[in-house]
C-alpha cells in the first residue's frame, strides 16, 4: 500500500503512535509518506520506504494567522496525486481530518482518496469541544472513510459528545516490547537516587490535564515512610508551577526535573513505580511504556486508563486527585518486595500479550484493507 500519514511531529503520544506505525508499515514493505510541518521526532534515522514531505508556510502580510490547515490540504493533494497514495491516515482530528477532507474533495474527479482519522484524546475530550471547533470536528469525523479511536472510552465519548452515528474501530496504542523491556544493566539508578532510595517516575508533556503537581504531593506523603526520589521527565506549561511547588514543600532534594529526554527505556528501568494521576487520559501511552519495562503503575481512574491498567494486578487505580490513596498504594508496593515483583511481572505480561506492535499492527492493516475495499 501507499499510505500518507499526517501527525503532530513534536513531543506527544499521537505523534509517537503515528510515527511508530509508519515505521512498522515501512518495514513490511508499504510505502509511507509523512506529511507535516516538521520531521516527526521519532523519525531520526533513515528508514527504507519512508519519505517526508514538509508543509511550508508562506508569510504574507495579509495573513495575520498562519494558514497551516490549508497549506496542509494542498500538500496532501500534491503528495496523493504524484505519489499515487491509496489512503491518507491522519492522527489527531484538529486540523488534520479537516485538511484531509478538503484534499479528498479537491481530488474527487481524479481519484478516490480514502481518508482514515485516528482520534487520540484531547482532540475529542477538550479542544474539539470548544464551540469554535465542535461543528468542524463532528463534520470531519463523519466525512472520514474510516475512524479509529485508541480506547473504548474515547469511542464512546466521541459518539455521545458529538452526537455521531458512525462506526468507530477501537485500536489501542502499542509498543515494541523488544525495545521497551526490563533491563538489568545499563540503567541510571545510581545517578538518580542514593542507595536504598526508591524511585518514582512520571513522564508527560506537563500540560494541566496531566496533574503533575499531584505526583509531588504523593511523594511528600511517601517520603514520610519510605526514602524515595521522584523523577519528572518532559516539559510543558505546568513545569514552572511544579518547580515552585517543590520549593514551597521543601522537596527540591527529592525531585529531579530531567526535561525532555530520549533514553526513556533506561530511565524507566531505573524506576520502581510509574505515576500517572491525569485528569484526562484517553489511553496512557507513557503508562504502557512503563508496563512493558516491568514497572507497576499508579494511576487515576479516568478515560482509557482502566482499559490498560489492571487494578491490584499490574498497578493500582484511584479517583482523580485522591493523593492520599495513591500514596498509600505506592507505599504498599514499595515496601512489599514480593508484591512488587508480582505486579512487575504482570505489567510486562499484559503489555506483551495485549499491546505489542505485532498484535496491533495487523489490526491497522486489516482496517486499511476494509476501508480500501468499501
Ligand atoms: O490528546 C492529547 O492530549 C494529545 C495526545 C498526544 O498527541 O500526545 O495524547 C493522547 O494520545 C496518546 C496516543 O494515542 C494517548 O496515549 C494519550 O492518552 C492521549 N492524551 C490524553 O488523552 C490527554
Amino acid at each position: 500500500m501507499k499510505i500518507g500519514i499526517t501527525c503532530y511531529p513534536t513531543y506527544g503520544g499521537s505523534g509517537v503512535v503515528a510515527t511508530e506505525l509508519g515505521k512498522a508499515l515501512a518495514k513490511q514493505g508499504h510505502e509511507i509518506h509523512f506529511i507535516s510541518y516538521a520531521l516527526p521526532f521519532r523519525l531520526n534515522n533513515f528508514v527504507e520506504n519512508i519519505v517526508f514531505h514538509e508543509v511550508e508556510l508562506s508569510s504574507y502580510p495579509l495573513f495575520e494567522f498562519p494558514l497551516y490547515s490549508l497549506a496542509l490540504a494542498s500538500k496532501m493533494v500534491e503528495v496523493a496525486e504524484y505519489e499515487k497514495l491509496d489512503l491518507l491516515h491522519v492522527h489527531y482530528a484538529i486540523p488534520h481530518a479537516s485538511s484531509a477532507y478538503l484534499a479528498k474533495q479537491m481530488l474527487k474527479s481524479r481519484r478516490n482518496l480514502k481518508v482514515i482519522t485516528t482520534l487520540h484524546g484531547t482532540d475529542i475530550t477538550l479542544a474539539g469541544l470548544e464551540p469554535s471547533f465542535l461543528p468542524l470536528v463532528k463534520f470531519s469525523i463523519e466525512e472520514s472513510d474510516g475512524v479509529t479511536a485508541v480506547s473504548r472510552f474515547l469511542k464512546e465519548k466521541t459518539l455521545t459528545n458529538y452526537n455521531i452515528n458512525k462506526e468507530i474501530e477501537v485500536i489501542p496504542n502499542f509498543i515494541d516490547t523488544e525495545i521497551y523491556k526490563p533491563k538489568q544493566n545499563g540503567c541510571f539508578r545510581k545517578n538518580l537516587a542514593a542507595k536504598g532510595e526508591k524511585i518514582m517516575v512520571h513522564i508527560s508533556n506537563f500540560r494541566i490535564v496531566k496533574r503533575v503537581s499531584d505526583t509531588i504531593r504523593i511523594l511528600e506523603k511517601i517520603i514520610k515512610e519510605v526514602p524515595a526520589k521522584l523523577i519528572l521527565v518532559g516539559d510543558g506549561p505546568d513545569r514552572s508551577e511544579c518547580e515552585r511547588l517543590c520549593r514551597e514543600l521543601h522537596l527540591c532534594d527529592h525531585v529531579k526535573f530531567l526535561g525532555k529526554q530520549d533514553g526513556l527505556v533506561e530511565i524507566l528501568n531505573s524506576a520502581d513505580l510509574f505515576l500517572i494521576p491525569s485528569q484526562s487520559e484517553s489511553f496512557g501511552l507513557a503508562a504502557l511504556e512503563a508496563m512493558a519495562c516491568g514497572i507497576p503503575v499508579i494511576s487515576s481512574s479516568v478515560g482509557g486508563l482502566p482499559e490498560l491498567i489492571r487494578h491490584n494486578e499490574t498497578g493500582f487505580i484511584a479517583e482523580i486527585g485522591d493523593i492520599e490513596r495513591m500514596a498509600k498504594y505506592s507505599i504498599d508496593l514499595l515496601t512489599n518486595e514480593k508484591k512488587h515483583k508480582l505486579f512487575s511481572e504482570n505489567a510486562r505480561k499484559r503489555a506483551v500479550e495485549n499491546f505489542d506492535i505485532s498484535i496491533v499492527l495487523p489490526q491497522y492493516i486489516n482496517f486499511y484493507n476494509r476501508i480500501l475495499n468499501s
